[in-house]
């Protein structure tokens, strides 16, 4: 049997943080669908086409793993793709809370899909697309977080 895990998330953008999780990932199921979030309830800096183009960009052309987005409730997508995980990235307590109330949800709406957690890279502890959405509106350096085309498309964000 083939065991999928949707990997979801805003992505505004991707970081070295999520691809850290996506590599990971990788290493334990079949397959790794990333999953862009449509209709998510944060203002996005970029619209779900440049998320979902600065991923493809990134991401090495893999059979098992596949860029998608999707609306709606997380939980249908995940049935809607035959996979029973979601995997979910936890970086310091601050995530628990709203990690543990979302899974909490998800679980409640569809009993057969599970939430597991991949603890956070050390190196990556304190990575996250806010901040580095703020350090960049500020003109500070991302180079190490964010890999090449999301700096690119940074630049261009808040040149003006
Ligand atoms: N290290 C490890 N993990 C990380 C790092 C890092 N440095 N940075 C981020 N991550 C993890 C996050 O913890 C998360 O697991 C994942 O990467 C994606 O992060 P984000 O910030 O891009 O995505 P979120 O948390 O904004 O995504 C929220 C969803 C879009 C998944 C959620 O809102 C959702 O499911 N919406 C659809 C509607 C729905 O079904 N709602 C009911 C459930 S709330």
């Amino acid at each position: 049997k083939k065991h999928i895990a949707v990997y979801p998330g805003s992505f505004d953008p991707i970081t070295n943080g999520h691809l850290d999780i996506i590599q990971r990932g990788l290493e334990v199921f079949d397959q790794v669908i990333i999953a862009v979030a449509r209709n998510s309830e944060k203002k996005s800096l970029f619209t779900t086409a440049e998320r979902l183009a600065m991923i493809e960009q990134v991401v090495a052309e893999n059979p098992r793993l596949k860029v998608d987005t999707f609306e709606g409730l997380l939980v249908d997508y995940v049935v809607s793709q035959g996979a029973r995980v979601i995997l979910r990235g936890l970086r310091a307590v601050s995530d628990f809370e709203y990690e543990f109330q979302i899974a909490q949800m998800n679980h409640a709406v569809h009993e057969e899909v599970e939430t597991l957690f991949m603890m956070t890279s050390v190196s990556y502890g304190y990575l996250s697309s806010s901040i580095v959405k703020e350090v960049a509106s500020l003109g500070g350096n991302v180079d190490t977080l964010v890999p090449e085309p999301v700096l690119a498309a940074l630049r261009e964000k808040f040149s003006r």
